[in-house]
């Protein structure tokens, strides 16, 4: 059985946003696209409180962009984005299908930010994502969202970790940093269960 996960397609994530990843625009007529071909979609959405300690907002002279330790774990510092219930933390309508099966949330404890769909920074808390895809009998899944080479990419990570066939959808994303998500692609690619739908 497989599935697609849309990660944290966000009107922040978007151009306009508070977090803008370059060119995300270009990905979503694709990805309307997927959602027809698939019979069931999952989402996460980034969802943090105003307080959330990776945003540079709350580091006395910190700037966005820069690295800190935050509780022990190396924290990049992010604009103010994905607010809970905020209009920059809703999800596009190409994600808001009747297919959409679940949302899975992250972020929300501020002391810890949440890449992974499945678990925090640190691995201290899962979001249930694993086990709602278990209680499914969910072995395939395929990715499309933001931002390639943070959330989609750690996503994936985990999700190989775990045991689950991986597919990429290259026109389903965009990176901040294109050039560093062609590297950790790179790398992906070394594992057999991983496999790319190339732009
Ligand atoms: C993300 C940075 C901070 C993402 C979320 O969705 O890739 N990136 N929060
Ligand atoms: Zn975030």
């Amino acid at each position: 059985m497989k599935t697609l996960l849309l990660i944290d397609i966000q009107h922040d994530f978007l151009p306009g946003g508070a977090l803008a990843v370059p060119d995300s625009d270009a990905i979503l007529p694709y990805v309307h696209e997927l959602t027809t071909n698939f019979e069931r979609v999952i989402a996460t959405q980034d969802w943090h409180p105003a307080n959330h300690e990776s945003f540079a907002s709350q580091h006395a002279g910190k700037a966005v962009f820069d690295t800190i330790d935050l509780h022990g774990l190396p924290q990049t510092l992010w604009p103010d984005h994905c607010i809970q219930n905020s209009a920059g933390a809703e999800l596009h309508d190409v994600a808001q299908v009747g297919n959409l099966e679940a949302i899975f949330r992250k972020g929300m404890d501020k002391e810890i930010d949440s890449y992974s769909g499945f678990y925090d920074n640190g691995r201290r808390r899962t979001t249930g994502l694993h086990g709602f895809l278990q209680e499914k009998a969910i072995t395939e899944l395929h990715f499309a969202g933001l931002a390639a080479d943070f959330c989609v990419y750690y996503s994936m990570v985990d999700a190989l970790d775990l045991g689950y066939k991986v597919v990429l959808h290259e026109q389903g994303t965009r990176a901040i940093d294109e050039a560093n998500f062609a590297e950790l692609l790179q790398n992906l690619k070394q594992n057999p269960q991983f496999s790319v739908v190339a732009r």
